[in-house]
């Protein structure tokens, strides 16, 4: 009887451990696959919030277009090594505003300037920054303007077509030898998190991810 008791016992035990091992590694191990830009272009997409069918949480992300033309909920990306790469970002997001107005300005890219619905510009107003694509080991900064306020056909549910209220961004820029960088955004853009930077904005898959150069 207290042999059964203890196998028991012991066995629940075992199992609740292992139930424990399986979650915490599951969250520290989950991340989203790797898109490899095209040709030496990557094409991005940043939205107010995926919307419906998705599994995971719901919040402000960017996307990328895979190789079918496919958009995808990841933010890694692999870019050939010392190549110019062609970044088009369609922003769909309203904005947020810069703490730090100096990321405003356009930086680390080609000639220091972006083209933004077909103007060329060198920086935009702060307080109309949506998100940034940065890459702090090239020193790249790119301002990502929103949308305007009383814009009409928002996009509410990702991927985003064309067809809804978007900027468009593109800019390039050079990648030098092979390695794994760290990009984000630096706008507060997480609504409902403490500062704006909590949830999507340390979360990769959201506002921050890696460039692989191969
Ligand atoms: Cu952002």
């Amino acid at each position: 009887m207290l042999v059964r008791r203890l196998l028991v016992i012991g066995g629940a035990t075992a199992l609740i451990v292992a139930l424990i091992a399986w979650y915490v590694t599951g969250y520290l191990m989950v991340s989203p696959a790797t898109v490899s830009a095209q040709n030496a272009n990557l094409t991005l997409q940043t939205v107010a919030g995926l919307g419906n069918g998705y599994s995971e949480p719901t919040w402000v992300s960017y996307l990328v277009k895979d190789k079918n033309g496919t958009w995808q909920h990841s933010t890694n990306f692999t870019v050939p090594a010392h190549t110019l790469i062609h970044v088009t970002v369609y922003q769909y997001d309203g904005a947020s505003g810069l703490r730090n107005p100096f990321l405003g300005r356009v930086q680390g890219v080609e000639g220091n300037v972006m083209q933004l619905d077909g103007k060329t510009v060198a920086s935009i107003d702060p307080s109309l920054a949506s998100h940034t694509f940065a890459i702090p080991a090239f020193h790249l900064v790119v301002p990502l303007e929103g949308i305007a306020d009383n814009a009409k056909n928002t996009c509410g549910q990702a991927p985003c077509g064309l067809d809804k209220a978007h900027r468009t961004i593109t800019f390039s820029f050079r990648t030098g030898a092979p390695g794994r960088f760290r990009w984000q955004c630096f706008v507060p853009c997480a609504a409902g998190f403490i500062y704006g930077f909590g949830g999507p904005m340390q979360t990769i898959g959201y506002m921050d991810g890696f460039l692989t150069v191969v």
